[in-house]
């Protein structure tokens, strides 16, 4: 029984994955990535609480990421970076144009541009701390430690700006604000998560 469900969940697996690469094809991709890359990535996003947004956004990078789960959350760190750095400037645009009065709303969007400045320099700095890891297990707890509490801290200026909404009348910039950031605290919650895992397997 054991192994039929498990002959069940691989080829669901696989065939999950062959119809993402159909429907993904034309992707710069390094190369095409082989089933057992993919399948890495599939099994560690599990431990994520938004394993879809996981796979979605690493499968492009497959073959870089191949069976390494460091390079496999920088991939993560890198994607939220991009994310909060083009949600950063959009709250920036919005709040320029809205002006310097005292609405709750306008409040709202300049602590929000605020705030998600702050996520972006603090993602900025996980994906530097990631690159220079070192190779002692010592130096690369450290680091990981460092990375951990900076990934949080953008994931809680990322609640921060949803939160400043809380008193705003609703309307098409709070709807548009607080959609947006859904995504980018997806990605931003998996790298945290992905960083974990990989925390987990350094020995002292
Ligand atoms: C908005 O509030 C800030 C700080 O309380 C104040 O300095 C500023 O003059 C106010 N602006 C307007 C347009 O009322
Ligand atoms: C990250 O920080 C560096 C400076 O240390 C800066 O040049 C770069 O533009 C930053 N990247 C993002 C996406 O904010
Ligand atoms: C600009 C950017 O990186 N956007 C991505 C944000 O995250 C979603 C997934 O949650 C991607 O689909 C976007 O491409």
């Amino acid at each position: 029984m054991e192994l039929q469900l498990s002959t069940i969940s691989f080829s669901l697996i696989i065939s999950t994955a062959v119809l993402l690469a159909s429907t993904t094809a034309g992707y710069p991709f390094p190369y095409p990535p082989t089933s057992t890359e993919t399948d890495f990535i599939r099994t560690s996003c599990q431990t994520t609480r938004y394993p879809e947004t996981c796979f979605t956004t690493l499968f492009k990078y497959s073959g870089t990421i191949k069976h390494d789960p460091s390079r496999l959350a920088m991939a993560e760190i890198h994607v939220a970076l991009s994310n909060a750095t083009r949600m950063a400037g959009y709250v920036s645009k919005v709040s320029r144009h809205k002006g310097s009065d005292n609405t709750t709303e306008s409040v709202a969007i300049r602590d929000c541009s605020s705030v998600f400045g702050d996520a972006v320099d603090e993602i900025n700095k996980s994906q530097k701390e990631m690159k220079q890891l070192g190779w002692t297990g010592e130096s690369v707890r450290f680091k990981l430690s460092n990375v951990q509490t900076w990934m949080s801290a953008a994931l809680t200026n990322e609640d921060t700006c949803v939160d400043g909404f809380e008193d705003v009348v609703d309307g098409h910039v709070k709807a548009e604000v607080c959609d947006r950031v859904v995504a980018v605290k997806e990605v931003t919650s998996n790298a945290l998560a992905l960083v974990n895992s990989y925390a987990d397997t350094i020995q002292d």
